[in-house]
């Protein structure tokens, strides 16, 4: 294989451990905290996790190792979307499930949670191992967004987790694919099978989190990955003056990546979705907010600017919200071949008129036709319009544009408006993961077998303290079940975790409210470069701008 000189010199990188955890297997002894409650609906959670509820909180400290010597056999999936790290949870979880007994096996289910259904696995070794460390990336065993919820599912796990001899199964995922892993937990003690189930917390978007769970890994690496660009692009407008960038990151239902790079490069516009949600702002008032930014700044800095719009930013906009129910009811069963029926663009619109609410038609009127066509184009499977799929950096310069023609018509604006669009979303995914990235999720890895030899189920893997430098990081456990509420899910209550959306009384938020009017005007970009994967920890090893507002480090 052709190896790029990075990769070679990545393989060789010695991931750091938390002090905890850096005295050999023999030194790492187990402390027991509090028992827990879930978030919120204590009764009901308790009532349908009766096995697993309750469990206490648990920290590694250096020790004896008391637990009991058995050989294990333990099922690792990647789920859901790829995030930077992913290998090095499983290198992790590798070297310290060999370091404990060279009996030990790992297998590695393929293609997400479809591996462990069609019991589709490969037995890793060294040589295997060694070709993904600190590599980004999901390939070594692929990943899938296959939901394990359904009892019949659960027991074709159980089932296929016997036929292997599997001991334990650990689930690398987000929110949904760790509330699945409680579940699966819950059914595993229920039927008295033996097998343990330990989740990961994993996802660029950063949803996952709370007070246990301080980040998910890859967010880092991704928000550094698009920071980097978004930076150069920066500087592009800047020596150019002739451009406005309107730049769309990932993060489908949460803000935080788009807070974070804001943060990391100082644009002139950044859209918070949960913002726009509590001020219920309308499409034009968004549209306003970057005109009059536009405007300022075609008088003083010149016709250049950029904009980062979240992923997910429409359904945050309830005008939007609303119109969107009445096009999946508008298009309900059969209407959707009666509309596809006729004949042209000009029919489908009186069709779309007579159907719609007048608000709502007065918001499709306002949009450009291309995303008025993709409304109509792109359906999901149930028929239902697929928003994330709506192009908003475009959608948002066209809505400006509009903004901009009528205040030049007015006399009030006189600066040139040319826009460019981006979308930063698969380009960070699958990068080298950054030195936190490939330390935290190796701990993870390696914490993920400690929970398991100690007996833990229904934990996640948990990494704390993480600001400070990784000697310092605090391994441990928390069980899933205190990260959850009841949430209404397809038109049934179901316990999950609490998904992390940006607070607006947070400290990333409040900082970049702080600062974002003078940076709507000034030129106050910053440039973060390219990740750095050697050099000064001052350089090197920092990790993000969010978690060190939110653990105080920033002011
Ligand atoms: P996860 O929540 O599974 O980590 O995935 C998040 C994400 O990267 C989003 O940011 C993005 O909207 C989505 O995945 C894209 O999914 P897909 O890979 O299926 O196109």
């Amino acid at each position: 294989m052709n190896l790029s000189p990075l990769q070679k010199a990545r393989y060789e990188y010695a991931p750091k451990l938390p002090g905890m955890l850096r005295n050999g297997i023999s030194e790492i002894c187990v402390k027991e905290g509090n028992e827990t409650q879930s978030v919120a609906d204590q009764d009901k959670i308790k009532a349908l996790f009766p096995n697993t509820y309750g469990k206490k909180e648990i920290t590694f400290e250096k020790g004896q190792n008391t637990s009991t010597a058995k050989k294990h056999v333990v099922g690792v999936i990647l789920s859901g979307g790829q995030a930077p790290g992913g290998h090095n949870v499983i290198t992790g979880l590798y070297d310290a499930l060999k370091a404990t007994n060279k009996e030990n096996v790992l297998y590695g289910f393929k293609g997400g949670p479809d591996g462990l259904l069609k019991n589709d696995y490969v037995t890793f070794d060294d040589a295997f191992i060694d070709a993904y460390r600190n590599t980004g990336g999901f390939d070594i065993i692929g990943s899938g967004r296959t939901k394990l919820e359904t009892k019949e599912q659960f027991a074709i796990v159980a089932e296929n987790a016997k036929k292997n001899g599997l001991t334990a199964i650990v689930i690398i995922g987000g929110d949904d694919s760790n509330t699945n892993a409680a579940t699966l937990a819950e059914y595993m003690a229920a039927n008295n099978t033996g097998i343990q189930v330990i989740g990961c917390p994993k996802t660029i978007d950063g949803d996952l989190k709370n007070e246990d769970i301080e980040a998910s890994f890859g967010f880092d690496t991704a928000t550094k990955t698009y920071s980097e660009v978004i930076g150069n692009i920066e500087r592009d407008a800047n020596s150019a003056k002739k451009y406005w960038h309107f730049v769309k990151v990932m993060g489908r239902s949460a803000s935080h990546v788009a807070l974070e790079c804001a943060l990391e490069t100082q644009p002139n516009i950044c859209l918070i979705g949960e913002e726009v949600k509590a001020k219920k702002m309308s499409l034009s008032q968004i549209a306003s907010q970057i005109a009059d930014s536009v405007e300022k700044r075609a008088e003083s800095a010149g016709n250049f600017g950029v904009a980062i719009i979240p992923e997910g930013i429409v359904e945050f906009v309830p005008e939007f919200s609303v119109l969107i129910a009445e096009i999946n009811e508008l298009l309900a069963g059969k209407k959707t071949e009666e509309f596809n029926a006729l004949p042209n663009w000009a029919a489908k619109y009186e069709f779309i008129k007579a159907g719609l609410t007048a608000e709502s038609f007065a918001v499709f009127a306002l949009l450009p036709e291309f995303v008025q066509q993709q409304l109509f184009l792109e359906r999901d499977p149930h028929g239902n319009v697929q928003v994330s799929l709506i192009e908003s950096e475009k959608l948002f310069s066209a809505l400006v544009k509009d903004e901009l023609d009528k205040r030049k018509a007015a006399g009030t604006y006189k600066g040139k408006f040319a826009a460019l669009h981006h979308f930063f979303g698969y380009e960070g995914r699958c990068a080298f993961p950054s030195n936190f990235d490939a330390d935290y999720c190796y701990s993870l890895g390696y914490n993920a077998f400690m929970l398991i030899q100690y007996g833990y189920t229904g934990y996640l893997s948990k990494v704390s303290n993480l600001a400070k430098p990784a000697e310092e990081w605090v391994a441990g456990g928390m069980p899933i079940t205190k990260m959850m509420n009841m949430e209404r899910r397809n038109g049934e209550d179901k316990p999950v975790i609490r998904k992390a959306l940006v607070e607006l009384d947070g400290a990333p938020f409040k900082y970049f409210e702080a600062h974002r009017d003078a940076w709507a005007v000034e030129t106050a970009f910053t440039y973060p470069g390219a990740i750095q994967y050697y050099g000064p920890s001052s350089v090197c090893d920092i990790t993000t701008k969010t978690l060190a507002l939110e653990k105080g480090l920033l002011k």
